[in-house]
């Protein structure tokens, strides 16, 4: 129950098959992002994003491409970070209330999690620090009209908690057109039993209904 585990359920198991293989951010941070939480930003390279951004990461999916950057102080050091959503149909740059000295949020990567045929968005807005592990939070953004709204339920963004351990995990999956939160914990010292929790969630627009709670041991 690692890390990889709980992104491929994010960004597998969620996506449709119109996601294509060659898009080489989607289903993970830009691998080319030249920057590390709480350190300098480099500059924008990207063309359409203001002479101060920088700490650019990007995610695409079919020809929408996400973009989460950084407006930089005179340090080159985030001031405020913006969402930027490019395609045929839509061009939104928002603001994007997360990040912190020592946390810079980044694009993840697209999927269609209601099955509607539009993608969403997978941003990952805190940095979580447990067992020694990373630990990583993500919200996910819906296209609504002309603005990008995260997933909410009890009116606050969603957090989807991603990371892992050898005996501690957590994720998602999308099952049934149901978005489920995960949590494994190994039970023993020898990680031969286990206690899952799944926490699902029905999506009506862009609020997630908490719809059931299971708690299994193996
Ligand atoms: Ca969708």
């Amino acid at each position: 129950m690692g890390s990889l585990f709980v992104l491929v359920a994010l960004l597998g198991a969620c996506s449709q098959a119109r996601q294509r293989e060659s898009d080489a951010s989607a289903g993970s941070a830009s691998p080319d992002a030249a920057f590390v939480n709480g350190g300098d930003c480099a500059e924008a390279v990207e063309p359409g994003l203001p002479s101060d951004a920088g700490c650019v990461t990007s995610a695409s999916g079919g020809d929408e491409v996400l973009l989460v950057y950084a407006l930089l102080d005179e340090d080159s050091k985030p001031r405020s970070w913006r969402l930027r959503l490019t395609s045929d149909e839509h061009d939104i740059d928002q603001p994007l209330r997360a990040g912190s000295d020592f946390s810079y949020p980044r694009a993840v990567g697209a999927s269609d999690v209601d099955g509607d045929g539009d993608q969403e968005w997978w941003v990952k807005v805190m940095d979580l620090a447990g067992h020694g592990a990373p630990w990583a939070r993500l919200n996910l953004f819906f296209v609504t009209d002309d603005a990008l709204t995260p997933l909410a339920s009890g009116g606050k963004p969603l957090a989807i908690n991603y990371g892992g351990i050898s005996r501690f995990g957590e994720g998602a999956e999308c099952k049934e057109g149901r978005l489920v939160l995960l949590r494994a914990e190994a039970q023993n010292p020898r990680n031969t039993r286990w206690t899952v929790s799944r926490r699902s969630f029905e999506l009506r627009t862009t609020t997630a209904l908490p719809s059931s709670a299971t708690r299994t041991h193996s």
